[in-house]
């Protein structure tokens, strides 16, 4: 089966990829439609958010699409910056960035104490093919939001995303750890467990 990815995030496509080589899915990037732009995330829930851009992609190119829909939950800011993780930083003008969205997550827990810096990545992953049928997945990972950034690895909140099991960031540690215990690759192996029912029939 060939599939749409639906996303324009780097480091979300890069972790995909790494792990559906070998499902037998064969995986084309929405840079092979150039002429699909935007899509605005008009939810305010994760699955919302992600039936919305695989639905639309599916709708565009007559493919199934694949499309993640994830961000951090931080329970001192009730739950912000969640569902506009990817937004956190933006303002009139100026687009945000994963520097300038971690600086504001920062300033923003400046006098909070380390046992109340409790976050949780989320991210719900939606298949729907041309047809309109489709399913979804979830998966989370639980840390706390560390004082200042460690590691140059993954993307987004990475940097300030502490896993006290493993004593650092996701920042730190190889793709391959990542996706094995992260918000992503737990969805994702949840999808792939129900994509034989839905995209064998
Ligand atoms: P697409 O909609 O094109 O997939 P996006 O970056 O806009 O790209 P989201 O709306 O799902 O995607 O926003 C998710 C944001 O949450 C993302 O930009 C990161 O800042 C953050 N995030 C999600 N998963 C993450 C991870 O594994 N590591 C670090 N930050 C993550
Ligand atoms: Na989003």
């Amino acid at each position: 089966t060939v599939i749409v990815l639906a996303t324009r995030n780097a480091g979300k496509i890069r972790e995909l990829n790494d792990m559906l080589q070998g499902t037998g899915v064969t995986v084309v990037g929405l840079d092979a439609y150039p002429e699909i732009g935007e899509i605005e995330e008009t939810g305010t829930t994760f699955e919302e958010n992600a039936l919305l851009k695989a639905r639309t992609v599916a709708e565009l190119t007559g493919r199934i699409a694949v499309a993640d829909d994830s961000g951090l939950e931080v329970d001192a800011l009730g739950g912000a910056p969640g569902v506009y993780s990817a937004r956190y930083s933006a303002e009139d003008s100026v687009p945000a960035t994963d520097a300038r969205n971690n600086e504001k997550l920062l300033a923003a827990l400046a006098h909070v104490p380390e046992a109340q810096r409790t976050a949780r990545f989320r991210s719900v992953i939606a298949a729907c093919a041309p047809d309109g049928r489709h399913i979804t997945a979830a998966g989370a990972w639980e840390g706390r939001v560390a004082t200042a950034p460690q590691g140059d690895n993954g993307f987004g909140y990475d940097p300030l995303f502490f896993d006290p099991e493993l004593g650092h960031t996701a920042a730190t540690i190889t793709r391959d750890e990542k996706n094995a215990r992260s918000h992503r690759g737990k969805a994702l192996r949840r999808l792939l467990e129900m994509w034989p029912d839905f995209a064998g029939g």
